[in-house]
C-alpha cells in the first residue's frame, strides 16, 4: 500500500501511521475485537472522503469507517489490517437555514453535540443513549441506533430527512435538500440507514428535531414479577401519548451496579424486577398523569419513586444506564441484543437464564433493556469456552419466538454468521447485489453484515 500517494492526495496532516495512535483506534469498545491497521485517515470534507475512496477503490485497499467506535458488534474494527477512516474531524453542525426544525450535521458530530445545539433552540433530537458523548451521527445512521426514546420518536431512521454519502467507488450521492416529501425513486436515507458502512460512507445529514418537552416525570417501580413490569409497560403505552421511555432491569444487575459504583440499594433489595418509565410533554402532564390510568397504577404499587426535576431523575436513571459499564468492569461479556414480540417477552425472560445455565453452568447472564420495544440486552459474563454455542442457541431461541437477532446494535461482524437465521437466501443474495452496486471493489467494511462464509 503506497500511503505516500494518499498523503500526496490529501496532505500529510490527514494520514497518520504512528503505531500507538493507530493501535488506539484498532480495538472495539467491548474489547472483544482487536484489530491492526497500516494507518488512520482523518478526512475533513466530503470531497476528501471521495478522494480517499476513489484511491482505495482503484488500489483495492480495504477500509473500515469509524465514528465514535462505541459500536457493540465489531463493525468499526480493522480485523484484517484494513485502513481506518475516522470521521471525527468532520463535526460541523448548524440549524438548517431552510427549516428551523432541522439540523444539518457532518457525520462526526456526536449525539451530545446535536442534543446541545437542539436544546439551545428549544428543540430536542429524538435519539438518546448512554454513549451520547462519543457516538456520532454517521455511526448512528450506519447502525440505525435506537436507544431510550424509540417509543416516542422512533429509531434513527425516523430522524433522517436527507443524507449525503460517498460510495465505495468514491461517488458522492444523496443530497441535503431537507424536503419532507421527496418521492424521486429509491430513498437513499432509508437504504443507507442500517447499512453499517458496507455501502457508503455517510458524510452529512439533515435531521428532524422535535419540540422540547416542558415537563418531565420519571417513575421507578420496584416489582416482583416480569408480568407486573410488562403490564405497567402496556398501561404506559396505552394511557398517555407523552410516554418517552420504559426500561426494564433486574436485581442481579442492580447488585452489580451497587457494588461497582457504591450506589444505595432500592427498597432494601426486597424486589426482583425494576421498571423505569419516563413521561415528557407540555406543562401539566404530571397532574394529568396522576388523574388518569397511571395514577391508578401508582396507587396500586407500594414501591414507586417519582422524580420531577433533572437531578432526581438522573439519580433514578443511573440504575439503568450504568449496566453496560458495570458489566464490562467484570470481564468481556457475550453481548446479545434481541427483540421479542411483546406477547412472547414474558416467556423469553422467564426461560432465558435457565437456558444459558444449561449450556454453561458457570456463566452469568445479565438482562436489561427497552421493554416497550420488546428489545432486551443479554450480557453473558463467563461464558467461555461455550461462547459460540451459547450465542447460537440463544439466537435460535429468539427466532423460534418470532423475534429478531439484532434489535438496535446491528449485525456487524459479531452476528454475521447468524444472518441466515433471519434472512432467507434470496434476501442475502439481494444484499450482495446491492453491495456490489454501491461498492464494486468490495472495499468497504469487509465481512460486516455478510461474512465471506455465508
Ligand atoms: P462506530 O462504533 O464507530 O461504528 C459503528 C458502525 O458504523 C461500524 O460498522 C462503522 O463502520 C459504521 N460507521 C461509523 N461511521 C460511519 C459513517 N460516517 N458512514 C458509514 N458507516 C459508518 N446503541 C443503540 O442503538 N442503543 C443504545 O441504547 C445504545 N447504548 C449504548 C450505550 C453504551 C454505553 C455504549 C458504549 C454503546 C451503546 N450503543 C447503543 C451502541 C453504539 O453506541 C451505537 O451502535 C452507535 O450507533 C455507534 O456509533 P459510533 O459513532 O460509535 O459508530
Ligand atoms: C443500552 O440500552 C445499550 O444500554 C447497551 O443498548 C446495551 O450493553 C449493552 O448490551
Ligand atoms: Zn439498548
Amino acid at each position: 500500500m503506497h500511503l505516500a500517494e494518499l498523503e500526496g492526495l490529501l496532505g500529510k496532516d490527514r494520514v497518520y501511521q504512528d503505531p500507538d495512535l493507530v493501535q488506539s483506534y484498532s480495538n472495539d469498545w467491548t474489547s472483544r475485537y482487536k484489530g491492526f491497521a497500516p494507518a488512520i485517515v482523518f478526512p475533513q470534507s466530503t470531497i476528501e472522503v471521495s478522494k480517499v475512496l476513489s484511491w482505495c477503490s482503484m488500489n483495492r485497499v480495504a477500509v473500515v469507517t469509524q465514528g465514535g467506535n462505541t459500536g457493540m458488534v465489531g463493525g468499526s474494527v480493522p480485523l484484517n489490517g484494513e485502513l481506518i477512516i475516522s470521521m471525527k474531524r468532520m463535526n460541523n453542525l448548524s440549524i438548517s437555514n431552510t427549516n428551523k426544525n432541522h439540523i444539518q450535521a457532518e457525520a462526526g458530530a456526536t449525539i451530545s453535540e446535536i442534543q446541545n445545539l437542539a436544546s439551545s433552540h428549544n428543540l430536542v433530537y429524538g435519539v438518546d443513549f448512554g454513549a451520547r458523548d462519543s457516538a456520532t451521527i454517521g455511526g448512528t445512521i450506519a447502525t440505525n441506533a435506537g436507544g431510550l426514546n424509540v417509543l416516542r420518536y422512533g429509531t434513527t431512521r425516523n430522524q433522517i430527512v436527507s443524507v449525503e454519502a460517498v460510495t465505495g467507488a468514491g461517488r458522492i450521492v444523496g443530497n441535503l435538500n431537507g424536503l419532507e416529501k421527496d418521492n424521486t425513486g429509491y430513498h437513499f436515507p432509508s437504504l443507507l440507514c442500517g447499512s453499517e458502512g458496507t455501502l457508503a460512507i455517510v458524510t452529512q445529514a439533515k435531521l428532524r428535531l422535535w419540540p422540547k418537552p416542558e415537563e418531565r416525570v420519571t417513575l421507578l417501580f420496584g416489582l416482583n414479577t416480569v408480568r407486573e413490569a410488562l403490564e405497567i409497560t402496556e398501561a404506559c403505552i396505552k394511557s398517555n401519548g407523552n410516554i418517552s421511555a420504559c426500561e426494564l432491569f433486574f436485581q442481579k444487575g442492580l447488585d452489580l451496579i451497587k457494588e461497582v459504583y457504591s450506589l444505595h440499594p432500592l427498597w432494601e433489595d426486597k424486589h426482583s424486577t425494576y421498571l423505569l418509565c419516563e413521561f415528557a410533554g407540555p406543562g401539566g402532564i404530571t397532574d394529568e398523569l396522576l388523574d388518569g390510568e397511571i395514577g391508578r397504577v401508582l396507587q396500586s404499587q407500594e414501591s414507586v419513586l417519582v422524580a420531577t426535576n433533572h437531578n432526581d431523575s438522573q439519580r433514578l436513571w443511573q440504575y439503568r444506564e450504568l449496566h453496560t459499564l458495570a458489566i464490562s468492569s467484570k470481564g468481556i461479556p457475550l453481548k446479545l441484543d434481541v427483540t421479542l414480540p411483546l406477547q412472547n417477552l414474558e416467556y423469553f425472560l422467564n426461560k432465558i437464564e435457565r437456558k444459558c445455565q444449561e449450556i454453561n453452568p458457570a456463566c452469568s447472564p445479565y438482562i436489561f433493556g427497552h421493554s416497550a420495544d420488546g428489545n432486551m440486552h443479554l450480557n453473558i459474563l463467563y461464558s467461555e469456552p461455550t461462547v459460540k454455542k451459547m450465542e447460537e442457541k440463544v439466537l435460535e431461541f429468539v427466532v423460534s419466538l418470532e423475534g429478531s437477532i439484532s434489535a438496535e446494535h446491528g449485525i456487524g461482524r459479531a452476528k454475521a454468521p447468524y444472518l441466515h437465521l433471519q434472512r432467507n437466501e434470496a434476501e442475502i443474495e439481494l444484499f450482495r447485489e446491492i453491495k456490489k452496486a454501491f461498492d464494486p471493489k468490495a472495499i468497504l467494511n469487509p465481512n460486516v453484515i455478510i461474512s465471506s462464509d455465508n
